[in-house]
């Protein structure tokens, strides 16, 4: 059986220059475009360096939010979802990712409206999937997907997402299958009964979305409390620029779809 983390394929999208006019939960200074530019090739990097086939998709310069490809779409081996993502400027960003998606799955199933339901909001679990309610994805939504989740044979679980924290998984994410590293806000979370949690170090909350892939976890560079952490915790950091993408709200998920392929 394949483990969580184990993915074989990863999609992309290189951001368009209109990335620096993309969507801010805050305020602070805009990104510089050549430095966010770096920050994402060398993400792309290192996935391939971790053994994933990465496809990296064209710019869409009409929309400013498209490289955050996993609010777009859910992808498992078995399939993938087309979602409905909550912010209005990104509906049209889905048509593209579907015509991506398409040579790689068999299935590709279509969130259907009203609701809206974002990836970040999505956290995949061994045994469930974690549906988090937030500004962006909304109870007609997360109802919709857990049927979808249903008709590929997984298990849909909804939960809130904390006031003013963007996506679920800008909160947590997981360090291993049963151990999550979380916000303080979010640690008592229902879901996550049963879960070993860590916590993450004050002041660095927004070291939350990090990215396990294989034996190694993705991580922002400017975290050194957090680094060490999930070091000392046993797990190799691998860490990586993210001040400039951070500037628009990316963590290290929201940047690609990944998964593994069935073999054979
Ligand atoms: C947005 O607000 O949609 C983008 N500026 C950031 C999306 C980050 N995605 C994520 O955390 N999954």
């Amino acid at each position: 059986m394949t483990g969580l983390f184990d993915y074989s394929h990863a999609i992309v999208r290189t951001p368009g220059a209109s990335v620096i006019g993309g969507l801010r939960d805050g305020g602070g200074p805009d990104p510089d475009l050549a430095a966010l530019m770096d920050e994402h090739a060398a993400y792309c990097m290192a996935l391939s360096s971790l053994g994933v086939a990465v496809s990296i998709l064209p710019p869409l310069e009409a929309f400013p939010d498209s490289v955050f490809v996993e609010d777009v779409a859910l992808v498992f081996g078995k399939g993938a979802v087309r979602l409905r993502p909550g912010a209005p400027s990104r509906a049209g960003e889905v048509d593209h990712i579907g015509a991506a998606l398409a040579p790689h799955f068999d299935r590709v199933l279509s969130l259907e409206g009203p609701g809206h339901a974002d990836g970040g909001d999505i956290l995949t679990l061994t045994d469930r999937v974690i549906i988090g309610l937030s500004a962006r994805t909304d109870r007609a939504g997360a109802e919709a997907l857990v049927g979808l989740l249903a008709a590929l044979g997984l298990k849909g679980e909804i939960t809130d997402t904390p006031k003013g924290v963007l996506h679920f998984k800008t909160g947590c994410s997981l360090l291993d299958e049963e151990t999550v590293f979380v916000v303080p806000a979010l640690a008592e979370c229902a879901a996550f009964a049963g879960l070993r949690k860590i916590l993450t170090p004050p002041g660095e909350e927004a070291a939350a979305n990090l990215l396990r892939v294989h034996d190694r976890i993705l991580m922002g560079a400017h975290f050194p409390q957090s680094l060490e952490l999930v070091a000392r915790y046993g797990i190799e950091p691998l860490p990586l620029p993210v001040t400039h993408i951070g500037r628009v709200d990316a963590g290290l998920s929201c940047m690609s779809l990944r998964w593994a392929a069935p073999r054979g």
